[in-house]
Order: C-alpha cells, then structure tokens, then sequence
C-alpha cells in the first residue's frame, strides 16, 4: 500500500486539495481535483457500475424458476434495482468528464474489471438466498464506508444504492434462513450454496492492502475511508453470528474467536483463485461477457431509436 505522489500537479492546488479534504468537504464535478484523483475515481466507479450490471445474470438466471410468485416479484425487483445502480454509477462516472459508451466498451471488450464473484454460477435455488445474504451483505459493509467518500455524486449514489442493499440482503437471509429450517434436502442446500459462495463473497473485498496498489491514494484522498483487510474482518465478525442464527455452518475450519482483539480469525483466501479470476479465467467470465456482448447487440434499437427521438424533438423544439 504505497502512496503514490502526485508529482505532475501544481503543488499550491494539490495542498489546497488535501487540505479540503482533510477538512471533510465534498468535492463536486467543477472543482479542482488532481488528475490521478479524476482516473482512481473512474476507474473504481466504472468497475462498480459494471459489477452491478454483470452482477443481474446470475440471479437472473433464477428469475423463472423462482419457487413461488412472491420470490419471483422479489427477484425481478431486486435485479432491477441492480441495473439502476449500474445507471447511477455511470451517471456518477460521466460527471468527471468520461463518456459512458467508452465505459461500457472496456467491459464488452474485456479491458474493464468487474466483481470477481459474479463469475461463479448459481446452481440451485439457494445461491439467490446466499447471494442476497452474503454479496449484498459484503456490499452493503463496503458501501456503507463509501457513502463517506470524498466525491460527492459517488458517496450521494451510494446512500440511495445502500438502502436497496438492505432490503436484498434482507430477502436473501429469510431465503437461507427457511431453506435451513426445512426438510433435511432444503438444509443440505442451503448449506452447499454457503459452503461455495462464502470464499468468493471474502474475495470481495480486494487483496490484503499490502497488496492493493490503488489503497494507498484512494485513502490518502478519502475515496476509501477503510482498508480491504478492515472491511472484510468487519464482514465476518457481522455473518459467522448471522450463520449461527441459522443453524449453518461457514466453511472455515480456522474460523475463531480472538477475544483479545474481539474479531473472527479466519483461514487463508485462495488467493491464485482470486487472481485466476480476476484475470479472467473463472468458471464464468466467458458466459458473462457473451451475455452482456449480446444483450448490448440486442438493444442498438432501443439506443438507435432514442436518439433518433431525441435529435427530432431538438429540430422541432429549434423551429417552434
Ligand atoms: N473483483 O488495489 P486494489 C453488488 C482489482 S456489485 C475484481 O485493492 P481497489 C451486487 C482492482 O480493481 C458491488 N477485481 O483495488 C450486484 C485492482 O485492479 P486495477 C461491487 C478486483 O480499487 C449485483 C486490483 O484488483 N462493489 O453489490 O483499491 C448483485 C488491485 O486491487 C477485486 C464494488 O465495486 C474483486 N473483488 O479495491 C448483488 C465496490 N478486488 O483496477 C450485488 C467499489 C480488487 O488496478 N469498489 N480487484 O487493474 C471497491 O470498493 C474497490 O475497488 C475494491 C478493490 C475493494 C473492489
């Protein structure tokens, strides 16, 4: 976790910066703000909201198989939702001067990072309760500390987005919470989607910081209020209780309590299986950008059709 220094920015504006945000003020699109601070933030917000837009195929793969109307409506609401984040993401990413087709080109062409977990396929019924429960919940510990950041339409969106966090966290817990108290079959499943979704959930949260190179200047410049290591230990101390509640058990036979620190110790991540990941080599990544890869192609009408709406409504508005 180095800082890096901004070293090409006039000195004077880059301490009067600091100092904003020393101070805990918001910066807004028509500030001032160091270069390196403009790129971190795009490239962060751009692999948000891409994560957020990947993250719709898998659970919408459950949408109509959904085990009664009530889960379907939930679902359909919640994938959704998922796509409004990505709406606000890109909106928040266009306002520090990047066009969002260029965005949404590195992920089709596979430039752009997105969530590692949502390469992972849902086999059952109960990965929608585990990723309501555990991927909504990993977000929800994320964003609740970049609703602090220090770029105002970034922190604002997350308020807006936390709040439906918590209703898809909520959704997923009950899902996992009845499967466990069901028939020994519904247990059994419930248990197999925690078993394979809780590793990749504790991925979520990036490398150990000694080995993040953006943390450095993301904390420096309150983009990250909090280490990756400190969010995913506050990760696991809030679930290993929640799996307790629930009669299931999390994969971890190193899984302990520190009762001098009050934390969970917990075992390795398999971190070549991150990276294998990331780098675009898991169970999923291909399905995932053929998936988007189409869906783009399939709505060039609707864009098409938009801005011819668009440029006539401009010619009739400049003739009135
Ligand atoms: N997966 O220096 P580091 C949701 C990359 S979706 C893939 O620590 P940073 C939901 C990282 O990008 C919400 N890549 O990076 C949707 C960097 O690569 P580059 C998702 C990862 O930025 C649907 C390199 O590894 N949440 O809730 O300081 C259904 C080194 O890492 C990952 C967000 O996007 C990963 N897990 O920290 C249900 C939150 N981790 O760019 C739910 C916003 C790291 O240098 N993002 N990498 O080539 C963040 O908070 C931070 O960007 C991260 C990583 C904590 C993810």
């Amino acid at each position: 976790m180095t800082p890096t220094p901004a070293a090409t920015e006039d000195p004077k504006r880059l301490a009067e910066f600091e100092a904003r945000i020393a101070r805990g003020d918001t910066i807004e699109p028509k500030d001032w703000m160091p270069e390196k601070y403009r790129r971190q933030l795009i490239r962060m917000m751009s692999q948000h909201a891409h994560s957020e837009v990947v993250g719709m195929l898998p659970e919408g793969n459950w949408i109509t198989r959904a085990p009664s109307l009530r889960r379907k409506m939930s679902l359909l609401a919640k994938v959704q939702d998922e796509a409004g984040h990505g709406l606000y993401i890109y909106c928040g990413a266009e306002t520090l001067g990047v066009d969002r087709h260029e965005l949404v080109s590195q992920l089709l062409n596979g430039t752009a990072k997105y969530a590692s977990i949502f390469n992972y396929p849902t086999l059952t019924w109960a990965d929608i309760g585990a990723i309501g429960w555990l991927v909504d919940g990993a977000a929800i510990v994320n964003q609740t500390m970049l609703a602090k950041a220090s770029y105002g339409p970034y922190a604002r969106a997350m308020v807006r987005i936390c709040k439906e966090e918590n209703f898809h966290k909520r959704q997923g817990f009950e899902i996992m919470s009845l499967l466990s108290a069901g028939t020994p079959e519904q247990r059994a499943m419930a248990q197999d989607a925690l078993d394979r979704w809780w590793w990749p959930s504790l991925m979520m949260f990036g490398p150990h910081d000694k080995d993040s190179p953006n943390s450095g200047e993301l904390l420096r410049w309150g983009i990250k209020q909090k280490g990756n290591d400190e969010l995913r230990q506050r990760f696991v101390n809030l679930t290993v209780g929640q799996a307790k509640a629930i009669n299931l058990t999390i994969p971890d036979p190193k899984l302990r309590h520190d009762a001098e620190t009050g934390n969970w110790a917990f075992g390795e991540i398999d971190w070549d299986e991150f990276w294998r990941v990331v780098k675009g080599d898991g169970q999923c990544n291909r399905e995932r950008l053929t998936a988007r890869r189409k869906a783009h192609a399939d709505g060039a009408w609707v864009r098409e059709a938009a801005e011819a709406h668009a440029a006539k409504r401009a010619r009739l508005e400049s003739v009135a």
